[in-house]
């Protein structure tokens, strides 16, 4: 069994899987060099040779679980039909979202469009030095692709103001973002990806009564929806004021807490295994200080299932030998 399957579905408590939110990046040099030479991020993601090359490259320096494919949350909007960019300094930007376009999409103009990251996925999955260890697929949440898909950047900026002004149009973009959205599970899923990740980066932007329609409902959904194919799934609703309702409402096979959360409190709350959790600014520190930081998660979980990892993507001024430090205290304890 795949260890992040033993946590996940036999509980297993003896160990815990490790690997790092956007391990595949920024903070590594070797990524930074086919980086320079592939100024369109998108391209990049659609170039299954490099693509699934810079998926291994963490795995070749670290003794990582699992390997999670390079890619985007946004290849969802762009195989649908919307323009999406990366601009340096910046982030994502979006085009103009028009419906009429994004109807006329089928299934097949958008695997036609994003086929490549299949592509990229078997390429890993075939490599043996995986045979031991899980191949992540995973989809941004219905809620935080249609805040991108609305908003046309990231939200960190700001979030439009008119943004809810259409709720019919919102929930019918909702609807097709779902079916979209089980397409792509399903085809990573047949292209070797054994567990499913759904990132909601930005379900801490909701109040609390706009829950049920933006995230229970859909997410229950996909959630669902990867539990009929019979791969394990994982929600990190970031920043979520309520897990433990999320949880219970959701049921996800496991959950990613973010770094605000309480480990202690969350423990007591929450049945399912829990993943993450450490704050990615504490690999800008030091040993000492990681060695600590690391311990105390590791030690509060210790009877509960836990895959390590941290509370969002780690920071690209990041020194890999930190993660390298991170990684040997996971594997040395217990
Ligand atoms: O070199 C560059 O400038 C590109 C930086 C980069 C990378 C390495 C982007 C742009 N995306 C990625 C890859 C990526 N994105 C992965 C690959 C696998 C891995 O983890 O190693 C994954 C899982 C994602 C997921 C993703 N993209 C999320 C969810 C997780 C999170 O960070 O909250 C989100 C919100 C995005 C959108 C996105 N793509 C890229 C950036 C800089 C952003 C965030 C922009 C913002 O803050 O709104």
């Amino acid at each position: 069994m795949k260890p992040l399957n033993k946590v996940i579905i036999n509980k297993d408590t003896s160990f815990n899987p490790i690997w790092i939110m956007r391990q595949a990046g920024r903070y590594l040099p070797e990524f930074r060099e086919i980086r320079k030479e592939n100024p369109n991020f998108i391209n990049l993601c659609l170039n299954d040779d490099l693509s699934s090359k810079i998926t291994l490259q963490p795995l070749k320096r670290f003794n990582l679980d699992a390997a999670i494919i390079f890619s985007d949350i946004l290849m969802l909007p762009y195989g649908i039909g919307q323009k999406v960019e990366f601009e340096k300094n910046f982030g994502p930007k979006l085009g103009e979202l028009n419906l009429d376009e994004i109807t006329k999409t089928d299934e097949v103009d958008f695997v036609e469009k994003i086929h490549r990251v299949y592509k990229a996925i078997k390429k890993v999955s075939l490599d043996t030095s995986l045979n031991n260890k899980n191949t992540i697929g995973f989809v941004g949440a219905p809620w935080t692709l249609l805040v991108y898909m609305i908003n046309q950047q990231s939200p960190k900026k700001s979030l439009k103001k008119e943004f809810f002004k259409d709720e019919f149009l919102i929930n019918r973009i909702l609807l097709i973002i779902e079916k979209f959205l089980k397409i792509h599970i399903k085809n990573q899923i047949d292209n070797g990806a054994n567990i499913i990740q759904i990132f909601d980066s930005w379900a801490g932007l909701l109040e609390e009564k706009d829950l049920p329609n933006y995230i229970y409902t859909p997410t229950l959904n996909l959630v669902n929806y990867v539990k009929s194919l019979n791969v394990p799934v994982i929600c990190f609703p970031r920043e979520i004021k309520n897990y433990k309702e999320f949880c219970d409402i959701v049921k996800p096979d496991a959950v990613s807490i973010d770094y605000n959360v309480d480990p202690k409190k969350i423990l007591k709350e929450i049945k399912i295994p829990i993943q993450g959790g450490l704050d990615p600014k504490i690999l800008l520190t030091d040993k000492e200080t990681l060695k600590k930081e690391a311990l105390n998660y590791l030690e509060i979980f210790k009877d509960h299932p836990y895959i390590f990892n941290l509370g969002h993507g780690i920071l690209p001024e990041t020194n890999p030998e930190m993660v390298e430090n991170l990684i040997k205290i996971v594997k040395d304890f217990k």
